[in-house]
């Protein structure tokens, strides 16, 4: 059998998009010649209309985090009392709905695409529950049809935790055109970015609007204040970096269908490892590379794995373990317990996120995978 060697340098889950620094610095010259730093700035406003382009979205705001942005979503679809959510997921999902004072409520999640099971969505609906958050985990689509049913029957909010899924698109249709609104994280780790950065699109003008006073204290003019805002705007640098790296995310995405489908082949016939379902007619945005392992037939546990990996300076990611749920703040919520959650505990002991990005050399996921494979047993 052939020595496996370590890595020289750290492999790490991702590389950001970096655009070409002399483009920043043109773009930047504009930013100090106008002395417009933020407030709604023209660059700010150019990236709004060209994420509004690329994402086919009639109403899109940015703001300055993803995780802002789920916060003044809530308050745009007047989200209170408990919402209906997954616990598979990052802390940003439930923690905004805490910030806003709402109770989340966990919901199991689909043993194949991993995202909240529709069809026990109803078993948690009370006369407190408003709305339901799920997330498009990994950039896979939730049951969108049967969610809107579920939100139609109760007359129910859906916000859409789309962080993952920039890009993706269902039957043609863009992600963002479902459920009330979606909110998109625009991090450096993510798939198109503004280094930090969050959108929303929703469903009519009067959110948008409303959204766009809410990133800014809620003013509506410089004597007239309308309600409690915060400050959730972004910047002319995040707009700038964010034109740029927009031109770069086609590319990087071909690029990543690549690199997944050779993790695909290399990893296919493991006995132990399974990939995550794939949902018909999507055009997918491969932001993560996510296996599961199953202890039992890989002779390893997930977490060995994710240990025996850092010693081949390989950083794999175990996205999304612990659970939210698990967490202090939640784990004594009804809802949190273990016994309700089977699916989603399971999962959370079993996914491993392995490296990925477009300019990952193949010969780099090869030896990942052959060392992936030397550790079963
Ligand atoms: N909803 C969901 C479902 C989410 O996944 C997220 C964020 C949100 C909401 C909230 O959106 P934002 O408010 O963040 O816009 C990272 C990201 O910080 C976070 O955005 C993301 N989800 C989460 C899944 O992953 P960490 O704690 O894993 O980040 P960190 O610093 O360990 O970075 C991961 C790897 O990326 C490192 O190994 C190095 C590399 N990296 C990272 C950064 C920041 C770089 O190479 N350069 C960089 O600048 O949370």
């Amino acid at each position: 059998m052939k020595e496996l060697k370590s890595f020289d340098k750290p492999v790490l889950i991702t590389k950001p998009l970096l655009p070409d620094l002399n483009e920043v610095r043109l773009l930047l010259e504009n930013v100090w010649s106008s002395n417009q730093l933020t407030n709604n700035g023209s660059m700010a406003q150019l990236l709004e209309q060209e994420v509004s382009r690329y994402l086919n979205a009639s109403h899109l705001s940015l703001f300055s985090n993803g995780t802002i942005a789920l916060q003044v979503a809530c308050k745009v679809l007047r989200l209170s009392g408990e919402v209906i959510t997954t616990p598979f997921t990052f802390a940003a999902t439930p923690h905004s709905l805490a910030w806003c004072g709402i109770k989340p409520v966990f919901c199991d999640i689909d043993d194949d695409t991993l995202t909240i099971d529709a069809s026990k969505i109803e078993n948690h609906i009370t006369d407190r529950t408003t709305g339901i958050l799920p997330v498009h985990v990994y950039g896979t689509p939730c049951n969108v049809q049967e969610i809107q049913r579920i939100a139609e029957k109760y007359h129910l909010q859906v916000l859409y935790d789309a962080a993952h899924a920039f890009g993706v698109e269902v039957g043609g249709k863009p992600i963002g055109s479902f459920g009330d609104a979606s909110m998109f994280s625009l991090h450096a780790t993510k798939i198109y970015h503004t280094i930090e950065g969050g959108a929303l699109t929703f469903a009519n003008k009067h959110m948008k609007e409303r959204a766009d006073r809410l990133r800014n204290f809620g003013l509506l003019s410089e004597e007239s204040v309308m309600e409690p805002g915060t400050n959730g705007k972004l910047n002319e640098v995040q707009a700038a970096v964010g034109l740029l790296v927009l031109k770069m995310v086609d590319s990087e995405i071909e690029n990543r269908r690549l690199r997944v489908e050779r993790y695909v082949n290399n990893l296919k016939e493991t006995d132990g490892i399974r990939f995550i379902g794939k949902v018909e007619g999507v055009r997918q945005n491969y932001p993560y590379f996510v296996i599961r392992i199953s202890s039992q037939r890989f002779g390893r546990s997930r977490n060995e794995v994710y240990e025996e990996l850092k010693k081949f300076n390989v950083f794999a990611r175990r996205y999304f373990y612990p659970l939210c749920s698990n967490f202090k703040c939640y784990k004594d919520l009804p809802s949190a317990q273990p016994e309700n959650l089977p699916v989603a505990t399971a999962a959370a002991e079993e996914v491993l996120s392995l490296p990925l990005h477009g300019r990952m050399d193949m010969a780099d996921i090869d030896h990942i995978c052959d060392i992936l494979t030397s550790l079963k047993k």
